[in-house]
């Protein structure tokens, strides 16, 4: 830590920077893909326009944000590591950081659980649960009973679902059809399918290792109890989870009445996110902690097929990074979002 923090509730450097991610506001786009790998970030960033140049910052703590314009739209690529806590670490203090909605796209690696979707395929969840190891239960016991995800202390929990946003999936889906590339003509393109996301990439995704993990019945487990579930990762449903719970600005509040509101137009081919209309006082003071909305969805590469053990090769991955990358800065530069943060001092302003 080389600068002086202030605020233990939500630290920050005297000239406001973000105490893990390192950013400012101005430095972070309302747009932003979200990867594991900084050398996925590194690769779609290629795509981004060459003018102004692209802002890159590589945090103390090993964030790397790479903010540029796509197409002439500002965007950040954000790469976070792996793991919840870093997904966390993500989401709040890029929230903090920027004033109107915020879309973003997680663009990660997952193994798959079903035969619909072998290695090389992309499926884009609808929704998501979490699986996280329970710290009370005895791992040290002999034996795990057979019914043990039944009792009422299970070495691990499988929580209830959450969605993504729709709209942006579903617009996600046809824009990375439309631009499929020459050799991936068979891979499959899904969005039908509930990803689980699980607290490690071992013992919660049923892994047997050398560890008293009591895990061997998880996955079976996992794919009776969750109807549609396919895909094991790290971190989609904290995603998820974070935009869903956060609080809705005024224009997604439920209204009263929409009799007197005016029909907002919106740019000749940009996705609606949401049928906004005008704020009224007492939306706006319900919604006052509100920063804007959250708009989260995802796109998964399928690295590993835990039926098969099939893996992917170095050159597969090369092919769906960069057409996934690119869908998704096509895929957000079409969508709406309600953006309040100043062009002034921003550094996609800089030219
Ligand atoms: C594990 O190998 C990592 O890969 C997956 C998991 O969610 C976990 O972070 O995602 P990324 O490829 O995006 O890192």
């Amino acid at each position: 830590m080389k600068n002086r923090i202030t605020d233990a509730n939500f630290p920050r450097t005297g000239d406001g920077r973000v105490y893990h991610l390192g950013l400012r506001q101005g430095e972070v786009a309302n747009r932003i893909v979200t990867v594991g790998d900084p050398s996925r970030a590194r690769r779609i960033s290629k795509f981004l326009d060459a003018s102004p140049e692209p802002f890159v910052l590589q945090s103390e703590r090993g964030f790397l944000t790479i903010t540029g314009k796509y197409s002439g739209t500002p965007i950040s690529i954000i790469a976070i590591g792996m793991g919840i806590g870093n997904m966390d670490f993500f989401v709040r203090e890029c929230r903090e950081s920027l004033d109107g909605d915020m879309a973003i796209i997680r663009l990660g690696s997952c193994g798959s659980l079903v035969p619909e979707l072998p290695v090389g395929s992309l499926s884009l969840p609808k929704a998501c649960v979490g699986i996280t190891r329970n710290y009370d239960y005895d791992f040290t016991a002999a034996t795990t009973e057979s019914s043990t995800y039944r009792s009422s202390n299970p070495p691990y929990s499988i929580s209830r679902l959450v969605e993504g946003h729709q709209p942006l999936q579903l617009h996600l889906k046809e824009v990375t059809e439309a631009t499929r590339p020459e050799g991936a003509s068979d891979a499959a393109v899904r969005a039908d399918f509930v990803n689980a996301s699980a607290d490690s990439f071992y013992s919660s995704q049923g892994r047997q290792t050398s560890f008293p993990d009591h895990n061997e019945g998880l996955v079976s487990e996992l794919l009776e109890r969750v109807p549609g579930v396919a895909t094991l990762e790290m971190e989609t449903h904290h995603l998820f989870h974070l935009a869903a719970v956060y609080p809705k600005p005024p224009s997604e509040l439920p209204l009263k009445s929409t009799a007197s509101r005016p029909v907002l137009t919106r740019p000749e081919g940009e996705i609606s996110a949401t049928g906004s209309a005008p704020k009224s006082e007492t939306e706006q003071e319900h919604s006052r902690a509100s920063r804007g909305a959250i708009y989260a969805t995802a796109i998964q590469m399928i690295f590993a097929q835990r039926q098969s053990q099939d893996f992917i090769t170095p050159e597969e991955v090369v092919l769906r990074e960069n057409w996934a990358g690119k869908a998704c800065l096509e895929a957000l530069v079409k969508f709406n979002v309600q953006s309040t943060q100043p062009d002034e001092g921003s550094v996609w302003a800089k030219l």
